[in-house]
């Protein structure tokens, strides 16, 4: 009796543990994975590099806001991104307004907590978004992302694979109100974690500030006075074209920059997928070692959703069948270096 309830409870616990794609034979079971093969990433000059201080280009996905889509986050979709898709990174994004963050921060604190865990279990970097939108200022939510860091980066310190992004998408400031605010937030997060990485947003949305009328150049002329910082650029590869990538060119080789967000659609996340644009966009990330993560990994109805509605409420993610055709092209990009 008692060895088979010990058998029951023994085959439960297997069931539970997340899928092993490593072969049985590497003493490390962890190894073989981004997070294994990597360690601590640090900045160097405009790259991101591993414990060996070789660059490394890391991509993934990032989910869609936790107030609406923390049902796509679990065993089954996770286990996809991991070993389906074969990403390095999971965008974490805890929007601040919108439902999100501002209204219960113990709770968000808490599922953004067990986000991490289930990235670091699969050996996944672990991107934690303050996905600050509006107001677009990140000075207006100053009180609340220093509370937020200093609880994340306080519990996770210990770990190698977490980054902080403290402003997701800037917007209606000015470099310099953002440059202030980074200066502020760097450390009280370097003050738990003092070998973290950190990106900020730029402004005009993450545009390196065209979408203002402004450039790279305000950046470069006067950038965040602190180190291992990397700035971020989003695009919509149907609606941000030539003035877009090149501002992203010229500026590849003079900051450190990672996308933390791009769509093969309209800025909107929705609309027809402009896939010549998205793999321009693409292979100069990959030529110059720039990380991403495409918004975004949930089953909302819009095109840039790489699930088909209804995905979220089963456990089928694995494969191309449940993928929109957004998802099938972002997939096999993350797969097929
Ligand atoms: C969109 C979501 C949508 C939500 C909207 C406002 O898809 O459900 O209603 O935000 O919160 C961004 C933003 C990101 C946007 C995304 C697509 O960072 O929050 O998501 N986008 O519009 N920047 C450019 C595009």
């Amino acid at each position: 009796m008692l060895h088979s309830l010990l058998a029951g409870a023994l085959l439960a616990a297997s069931a539970l543990l997340p899928l092993q794609t490593t072969p049985a034979s590497t003493s490390d079971p962890a190894a073989d994975t981004p997070v294994g093969r990597n360690g601590q990433l640090h900045v160097c000059g405009t790259k991101l590099c591993n414990e060996r201080n070789e660059p490394v280009q890391l991509r993934g996905m990032s989910t869609h806001g936790l107030q609406w889509y923390a049902h796509c986050l679990k065993t089954a979709s996770l286990d996809a991104l991991a070993n389906d898709w074969k990403a390095d990174i999971l965008r974490i994004s805890l929007y601040v307004q919108e439902g999100g963050y501002e209204t219960d921060p113990a709770r968000f604190t808490n599922l953004v907590n067990n986000l991490i865990e289930e990235a670091t279990r699969r050996g996944l970097y672990a991107l934690v978004d303050w996905h600050q939108l509006d107001p677009g200022d990140p000075n207006a939510n100053l009180t609340l992302a220093k509370q937020f860091f200093t609880e994340i980066a306080e519990r996770h310190q210990n770990k190698n694979n977490i980054i902080y992004d403290i402003a997701n998408e800037p917007n209606g400031v000015s470099w310099s109100g953002i440059k202030s605010y980074a200066e502020q937030m760097v450390p009280v997060i370097r003050a738990k974690d003092p070998d973290s990485v950190i990106f900020v947003g730029t402004h005009g949305w993450a545009s390196l500030g065209v979408s203002d009328g402004r450039s790279e150049a305000d950046i470069i002329n006067n950038p965040v006075n602190a180190s291992n910082l990397m700035y971020t650029f989003h695009f919509y590869a149907a609606s941000h074209k030539q003035e877009y990538f090149d501002a992203l060119a010229r500026a590849a080789d003079r900051i450190p920059l990672f996308v933390t967000e791009f769509g093969t659609q309209t800025y909107t996340g929705d609309g027809g997928n402009d896939f010549t644009w998205s793999q321009k966009y693409l292979d100069f990330l990959a030529s110059k070692q720039i990380g991403w993560t495409n918004w975004n990994f949930s089953d909302d109805f819009r095109s840039g959703a790489v699930f088909k509605q209804g995905t979220c409420n089963g456990n089928d993610f694995a494969g191309t069948a449940m993928l929109k055709p957004a998802g099938v092209w972002v997939r096999d990009h993350i797969r097929n270096r």
